[in-house]
Order: structure tokens, then sequence, then C-alpha cells
């Protein structure tokens, strides 16, 4: 697709019906519609779905569809597989067994809606909304969908993803971009325009620096990986900063394998070569930001000669990364979840945003495009919360994280406050779990064994899932099955465009969460929720703020028409980001904020400045000399969505273990070979993968991936569900600036082989069930 009007040209729109929603095609229906969730993804691209006699048979990529051209991940190619799993929930169900015992009983929806509401109508009256914890995963389809019920429906002010300690995740990235120039930003890679990279007026970045993240796989945070990799074929060059040689890293003109969690560190660095060797946007700074020589007083603290010890990279390729990135124009930074699975997060944040407003590049084609919401409408996260009444809202369990728990966009509960005060009934009790898309136990929780005592004080837990899940199996009391993505009418709301998604099969008794909401809601609270049916509350949805001009039914016939991506570039010189409507960015001072005033306000340093992991070489010496591995987690994979997808045949086929990659330098020290079963231990507890040789890694460091559950063990062993979790070994409690962070991919950890009979006689799983848990200090 080097060119790209070429291949616009070459489309043959009349064969893939443009400009309708659904027709036949032979025996198939064919329905043009976005796949977001279940199965899961934090995007939402482009899909045909076939069915025939009410059965999805076919899923393939619309070609028409300028977010995706087509193209579909692995997942959503094998979106049959799991709509049709046979292991998926039927109907709802009680527990009769003890918990963790695996013993339901099917109900009807009737008898689950009433022994449920009865719960909620209970707690709320002896012990307040507050006593009630209404808890989601990452953003799938539910990211207003779930506020709406917990915050109408239910009134709780304490709404979490469950035990993910320091709001470690994207959020971050938000209100410290927010901060700095007052909005959201992504790479412009062009998606703003439906001709794409086609565009007259868009340029492909010159270089991109790929920073903690990996896009290919993960495409996260409404940014496809293809869309760069169309931009390097238009001549973007790339910087990788990432301990581990990535698609991006082998392909990069600099690779700078960090030391992990020390980014903040290099970003400091590199702020401070680009202002010693004047490489800075002299126009841009002198009229358009706020702090600059506060900024480049603190960033002198931080030598190249520094910044090479601190993160372990020659000061060279430091400084050619940092010329490479500031000399070209215009360029980017592709931000990822490293960010924040680190103690420097706040400050990463600030420095990397500096980074963009000293080169000139916010707002410019190809650069770092501001964005906000498709018709402005931005419910999400806060979805209903003017529901809940102030005097409630009051209580809800904060931490230290003002500017993430005070921002407008996820306005979450501490979910380290709300363990303890499940560990301890203070400042009150909390009595009951509401678990929809998440399984807790075996991807967010930190400190999974602590999550679980945490989790069985509680009195009642309902988890909603289309699966299964080892979290379901050990705690919940009753479960109730979520239709998937292809089962549902929903609207994705999240950066723009907006799409629509369209039901068209229907799995036993799995209800969507839009029908769950509406059915839930209009019996626990009439008043906020006057709808009969999904469709209803899709409609209020889309016309409660913003500007859509239209219902649900037209977004899904017309989507087409509904392209409403802000194309502007340079709206802080044309007055459009401001509610005055004056030129300038949407901060208190009006100008790009390289020392932000919303720092200060939530009381944190405005300037950056680097912090060493809370365990690794520099921090803890003496455990380093025991456990001289650096331990990062979670890196994505093509094959599954955080703890989804284990169940899948085809996935399992292509990704049957979990893996730890590491230098074979390190596995020869070690003892251990290629696929060989490996300890991965730390004081606080050991988990299991197999070994992934390779040189592409920072010798000083292992990966282990995060979310696995072994369902073909069955729910007895509550399908080994700690086995390979190296959440075992992350901490709840210890988080970075302001509460901020989680250093989740910077820990220390020793390995050693597995000896079947010798030293695996206990599983981690047996271990923390049936034993309580790890013993350490
Ligand atoms: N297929 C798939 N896609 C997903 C997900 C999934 O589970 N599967 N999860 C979704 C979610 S919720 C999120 S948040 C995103 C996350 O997606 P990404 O931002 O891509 O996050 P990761 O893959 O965890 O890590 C990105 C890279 O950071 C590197 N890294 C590790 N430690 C450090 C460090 O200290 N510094 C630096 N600079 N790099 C480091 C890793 O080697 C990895 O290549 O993906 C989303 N998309
Ligand atoms: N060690 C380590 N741990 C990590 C990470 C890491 O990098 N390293 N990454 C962390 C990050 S960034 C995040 S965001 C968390 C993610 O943590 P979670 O978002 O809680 O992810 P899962 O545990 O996979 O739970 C999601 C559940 O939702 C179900 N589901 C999928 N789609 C839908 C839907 O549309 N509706 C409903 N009702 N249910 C659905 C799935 O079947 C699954 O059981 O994990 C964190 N955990
Ligand atoms: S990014 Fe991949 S998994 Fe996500 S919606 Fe698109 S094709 Fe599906
Ligand atoms: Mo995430």
């Amino acid at each position: 697709m080097a060119d790209y009007k070429e291949y616009l040209s070459g489309i043959n729109r009349e064969l893939y019906h443009e400009g309708e929603w659904q027709w036949q095609e032979g025996e198939y229906t064919v329905t043009r519609s976005h796949q977001y969730t279940a199965p899961g993804c934090h995007n939402s691209c482009g899909v045909l779905l076939y069915t025939k006699d009410g059965k999805l048979e076919k899923v393939e990529g619309d070609p028409l569809n300028p977010f995706n051209n087509g193209k579909l991940c692995m997942r959503c190619l094998n979106l049959v597989e799991a709509v049709d799993h046979p292991d998926r929930l039927k109907y709802p169900m009680k527990r009769v067994g003890e918990r963790g015992e695996n013993k339901w009983q099917r109900i009807s929806w009737d008898e689950a809606y009433a022994m449920i509401c009865e719960k909620v109508n209970y707690y709320k009256k002896n012990f307040g909304p507050e006593s009630i914890v209404g808890v989601h995963g990452t953003g799938r389809n539910i990211n207003w969908q779930l506020p709406m019920l917990f915050n109408a429906g239910i009134q709780t002010p304490n709404i979490s993803t469950l035990f993910f300690s320091g709001f470690a995740c994207y959020l971050p990235r938000i209100v410290g971009s927010t901060a700095v120039n007052g909005d959201f930003m992504i790479v412009d890679a062009s998606v703003q325009h439906p001709d794409r990279y086609a565009n007259a007026e868009w340029q492909a970045p010159e270089c991109v620096i790929v920073w903690g993240n990996d896009p290919l796989k993960s495409n996260a945070d409404g940014f496809l990986g293809h869309w760069l990799v169309q931009c390097m074929q238009m001549g973007t060059k790339i910087i990788s900063v990432d301990p581990r040689l990535t698609w991006w890293s082998a392909r990069a003109e600099v690779w700078l394998p960090i030391r992990p969690g020390t980014d903040a560190a290099l970003a400091i660095g590199m702020l401070n070569i680009i202002i010693e060797e004047d490489l800075y946007d002299h126009d841009f700074v002198e009229n358009w930001t706020y702090g600059f020589e506060e900024l480049a007083a603190r960033v002198k603290e931080y030598p190249v000669a520094k910044v090479a010890e601190i993160t372990g990279l020659p000061a060279e390729k430091i400084q050619k990364a940092a010329r490479l990135f500031a000399q070209a124009k215009p360029a980017a930074i592709q931000w990822g979840l490293a960010f924040e699975q680190q103690i420097s997060c706040m400050s990463l944040v600030l420095a990397v945003a500096d980074l963009i407003g000293i080169t000139g590049n916010i707002d410019v084609p190809g650069g770092m495009l501001l964005v906000r919401h498709a018709f402005n409408a931005h419910r999400h996260y806060n979805c209903g919360s003017e529901f809940t009444p102030p005097e409630v809202a009051a209580k809800k369990l904060n931490g230290a994280a003002k500017g993430v728990a005070e921002n407008s966009i996820v306005p979450h509960a501490d979910s380290d406050v709300i363990l303890r005060a499940m560990e301890t009934g203070k400042p009150y009790p909390l009595k009951m779990l509401w678990v929809q898309s998440s399984n807790s136990l075996a991807c967010p929780a930190m400190d999974a064994p602590r999550a679980l005592e945490a989790m069985k004080k509680m009195e009642f837990i309902l988890v909603a899932d289309p699966f299964l899940t080892p979290t379901a199996v050990a705690v919940a009391d009753i479960v109730l099955p979520v239709g998937m993505g292809p089962e549902r009418n929903s609207v994705r709301n999240w950066w723009t465009p907006m799409r629509a998604q369209s039901k068209v099969c229907q799995y036993y008794e799995a209800k969507g969460d839009e029908e769950i909401v509406v059915e839930f809601g209009k019996r626990l609270n009439p008043e906020a929720f006057p709808f009969e049916n999904d469709v209803d509350l899709l409609n209020w949805y889309l016309t409660m703020d913003g500007d859509y001009p239209g219902n649900w039914s037209d977004l899904r016939e017309k989507t087409w028409e509904y392209w409403d991506w802000d194309a502007a570039y340079r709206k802080y010189e044309k007055g459009m980001l401001r509610e005055d409507g004056e030129m300038g960015f949407n901060t208190p001072t009006g100008k790009l904020e390289l020392a932000p005033l919303m720092y200060m306000q939530w009381e944190l340093d405005p300037l950056p400045f680097h912090i060493e992991p809370p365990e690794g070489p520099v921090t803890t010496p003496e455990l380093y000399a025991e456990y001289p591995l650096i331990l990062t987690t979670g890196a994505r994979s093509y094959e599954f969505f955080h703890s989804e997808h284990r169940q899948l045949p085809t996935m399992r086929e292509f990704h049957p273990d979990p893996l730890v990659t590491m230098h074979p330098e390190v596995a020869a020290a070690n003892g251990i070979k290629e696929g060989e079963w490996v300890w991965i231990e730390s004081p606080r507890g050991r988990f299991k993968q197999k070994a992934y040789l390779t040189p592409g890694i920072n010798p000083q460091v292992i990966n282990a991936e995060h979310g696995w559950w072994f369902p073909e063990q069955g729910p007895e062993n509550w399908f080994g569900v700690f086995d390979s979790n190296p959440n075992n070994l992350t901490r709840a409690e210890v988080t970075g600036q302001g509460g901020i962070g989680s250093p989740i991919k910077s820990m220390l950890c020793k390995i050693y082989k597995v000896e079947e009979g010798v030293n695996d006689l206990i599983s981690p799983t047996e271990q923390v069930v049936k034993l309580g848990g790890f013993k350490h200090g």
C-alpha cells in the first residue's frame, strides 16, 4: 500500500456494497459492523459479519473502512471460534457448594435479577451504596455502560479496576498530557482523514520514537500498529526505546534497550541535549509555551554521562536519538504502557510531553495530534455520576492520586484503598463486589494472593463474563453470561470516529452489557433508567451530550457519513481548543505548559525528575546480589488480550505456553535450555513459565507474560491461575509520585529450572489456595 491513492482507486466499492449496512450474499446475510468486545481489544475495527440461519459463520475485515482498511488481527479473524466456544457461560448460575468448589445451579434471569437486586438494596439500606464496589476491566466496550450502572443504578462512588494498583495503565498518560497541552495526543498517522495517507494536508512523520509500546501487537488507545508500518513505507524513521528487540527495534535507526523503569532519566537527558545543542523550536517555545526557563534549568541536572549510567545505555546512542528526533520535522512519539508500569510515571509522562512541546511537534501534520471524542460526546467512565448523591460521592475511597482521581475522564476510586478497606473494614465496611469484565485474579490484581484473601471477605460477589473465569470459580456467588461483540447492539465512542456495533446472533441466554445494564438499572433506579431495551439506552447515550445529530439506527445504517474526526491542524492558532474561543491551548495559562500548573495543583513537582525503581541494583543492592535479574512483565502477544482466549485452540496452537524471554547468556548461566520450564522467584513468591531464548533482549532483563490461566486444567484447580502468574511477585500499595504508577515492569527476580518431582512438589496454585499463600515478611 505504498501508494495509497492507487490503492484507494483500486477498491471495487460496489463489490463491498458501499453505503449499505446489510445485504444478502448467496445464503449469507452480511452485516457491516464494528467489533469491539468481547472478545477484547481497545479498538474497534470495521468488520463484515457473515451469518446464516442466525449463526455467525465468517468474519472479514471491511475494506471500505478507512480505520482498518480491511485488515484484522488474528483475534478478530478468529471470532467464530470464540463465539461458538462450548466453555462459554450459557445461563445465569448461583453457587450451591462452598466458594471455590465450583458447584452451581442454573437459575433464570428473573431469579438472578431478583436475587441480586435484593442484595444491592439490602447493602444500600444497611451499609450505604458505598459498601458495594463496582469492578470492570480495561477499556473494553464497557467504558460508559458499566459506570452508568454503578453510578446511576447502584449509586456507589466506588468504581474501580480492582486491585490494579497505581492507576497503572493509560490514565496517567491522559491526565499528564492534559496537564501539559490541555488535551490528549496521538501520533498523526492520518486517521482523522477519511482518505487517510492520500490526504493532501497530511504528511508522514519523519521520525517516530516507539517508546515502551508495541503497537503491532497491542493496537492500544486509538492507534493501530499497521498505520505506523504504512508511515515507514513512506519514509518514517524509527527510534525504539525497549529492553526487548521488538519488530520496531529491529527496524530502528537507534534501538535503546533501556534498563526497565529508568525512562524518565532518558527523556530528561534528551531534553537536556536538545536544549543544550539548541535543537529546539524557538518560535514555538517563545510564542506558545510556559515554563521553558524552569525546565531548561532542571534538565541541566541530567548530563548525558549521568543518564547513560542510570539507564545503562551508551551516551552516544542517547545523543544520536535526541538529535535524530529533534532534527526531524515533523516527529512524534508513540508511547505505551511502560510509562505507567514504573514508579517515575508522572515525571516520565511530563518529560515526554515536554519533548513534543519544545520541538514544536504538537498538532502539526505528522506530529502529535490533539484529539477529542467524536461529536464532543464525552461521557465515559463518569457516565451517570450525576445520579450519585453528593454526600455518597464524597465517600469515594480516594488515595493520593489527586490528579487522576479528580479528573472527569476516569473518576475512579483508588484500588489500593479499596483493598485495604476490604481487609480492614476501614474507613467503612465493604460488603459486595460487582465484577463485570474483569478476571481479577488472573490479570489485573497486583499481589494476586493478597487480592484473593481480600475478596474472600466480601459477603456477596457477582461475576458477569462471557466465560467461567478462575476469578468466578474462586469467589463468585452468582455468575451471569455476557454476550460477545456480534451478540450486542452497541456504540463505540472513544476518540473517533463514532461507530455502531450490531447484534447478528445469540448464544443461549447470554445478554450484552447494554441489556444487563438496562435490566438492572430499571429495577434498581427506574428514574435514571427510563429505557425499555438496549437500543433505548443507546439512543439516550448518543443524544445526552455532544452534538451527534442522529439516533443509533442512523449510526449503524450510515456509519460512513459519520466520520467526525476534527481534521484541523494547529487548532491552538485557530481558537478551536478553548471554551472561551481564544487562541491557545486548553490550559490555565493558555500556553503549552512545560511546567504545568495542574501538576502543582495535584501537589506534584511540575518539573520532571528520575526516581529509581523501588527494587534494583541501585536501590536494593543486597537484594540484587541474590536476585540478579530485572523482571519486566506483560509484553503483549498477538494471540491474547490479557487473560482472554486461553481456551481457544487456534490461539493455543500458535502460543501453547506462557513464555519467559531471556538472553542466551542468562539461560546458560542458570543451566536453562530453550523450551524448559523455569521458576521465576522473588522473596514474595514464585511462578513458572517456559524459556524462550533470544539475543534480542537486554541481558540484565527477563520478560514474563501476564494473564495466564489454563482452561484445560479444569475448574477444580481453579485452572491453575497462580501457577504462571507474575502477579504473585508484584505488590499493591507501592506506587509512584502522587500515588500513580506501579513497578510492574521493573522488579527483581532469580530463575532456576523446574525439576519434576524435585522442586515442583507444590504448585503455586496449591500454595495459594490450600496453604494460604507464599511465606514472606
Ligand atoms: N494483543 C493484545 N493487545 C492489547 C492487550 C493485550 O493483552 N493483548 N492489552 C491492552 C492494554 S490494557 C494495554 S494497557 C496495552 C498495552 O500495550 P503496550 O503499550 O504495547 O504494552 P506492553 O506490550 O505491555 O509493553 C510495551 C513494550 O514495553 C517494553 N518494556 C517493558 N519494560 C519497559 C521499560 O521499563 N521501559 C521501556 N521503555 N519499555 C519497557 C516491553 O518489552 C514491550 O515491548 O495493550 C492493549 N492491547
Ligand atoms: N504483570 C502484569 N499484570 C498486568 C499487566 C502487565 O502488563 N503485567 N497489564 C495490566 C493492564 S495494563 C490491565 S489494563 C489489566 C487488565 O485486566 P482486565 O481488564 O481485568 O483483564 P482480564 O483479566 O483479561 O479480564 C477481562 C474479562 O472480561 C471479559 N470480557 C471481555 N470482553 C467483555 C465485554 O465486552 N463485556 C464483559 N462483561 N466482559 C468482557 C473476559 O472474558 C475476561 O474474563 O491487567 C493488568 N495486569
Ligand atoms: S485491533 Fe485487532 S483485535 Fe482489535 S478490533 Fe481491530 S482487528 Fe480486532
Ligand atoms: Mo491496560
